[in-house]
């Protein structure tokens, strides 16, 4: 393992590997397996083809020092997968989880009124992405212009037989928020 680390190369090679775990594959020749896993063996010799050289030592970095924790490997260490934020059709056979009572979600302000309006929708990706804590709601929100903190009602919504689930990376995952199940969070709870 390399001792200096090359802090802006993994976050290219974090994007790079974003793009084609998530939502292009195909660009790279590849097809995810179920739970969206793809042998490490395959990926390397398809990044190197498609001219992105990246060495086992390096994607054990990228995925070891991720921010997010973005990747993970099975437990073989022979495959890889995204662990959320896929908008190709993947299963990634998660086992449904019984929610907190109130989870977050972060948007902008802009986006508000349609929200409280018509729920939560997935977007372009498989689920809409919630969190346990207010603070990384609203670093998501700000990602996209001034943040607003919606408080979901989860346990609520889990009564009434919608499904939760936790990504590896503890990002919390559910098929939609209906309207009534949303309430603006105030500046402190
Ligand atoms: C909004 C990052 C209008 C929603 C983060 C959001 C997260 C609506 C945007 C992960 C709407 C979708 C996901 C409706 C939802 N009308 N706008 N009915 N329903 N929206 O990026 O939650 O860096 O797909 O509020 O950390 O922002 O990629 O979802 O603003 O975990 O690993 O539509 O992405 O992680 O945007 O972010 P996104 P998100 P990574």
């Amino acid at each position: 393992m390399t001792a200096f680390v090359d802090e802006r190369r993994l976050i290219k090679a974090s994007r790079f590997l974003s793009k084609h775990l998530r939502h292009r594959p195909e660009r790279l020749g590849l097809r995810l397996q179920p739970g969206g896993w793809v042998p490490i063996e395959d990926l390397l010799t398809a990044c190197e083809q498609h001219g992105f050289r990246l060495s086992r030592d390096e994607l054990e970095l990228v995925v070891g020092r991720n921010d997010k924790q973005r990747f993970s490997f099975d437990v073989s260490r022979t495959r890889i997968r995204a662990n959320q934020g896929h908008s190709v059709a993947v299963d990634l056979e998660l086992e449904p989880v019984e929610p907190p009572e109130i989870l977050f979600h972060g948007t902008a302000e802009p986006r508000l009124a349609q929200i409280l309006h018509e729920g939560l929708t997935p977007q372009g990706r498989h689920h809409v992405h919630l969190s346990v804590d207010r603070e990384t709601a609203t670093l998501v929100g700000a990602r996209r212009g001034r943040p607003v903190v919606l408080l979901v009602a989860a346990s609520a919504m889990q009564s009434d037989g919608f499904e939760f689930f936790v990504s590896e990376n503890g990002v919390w995952l559910v098929d939609t928020v209906p309207a009534k199940y949303l309430r603006q969070g105030a500046g402190t709870e």
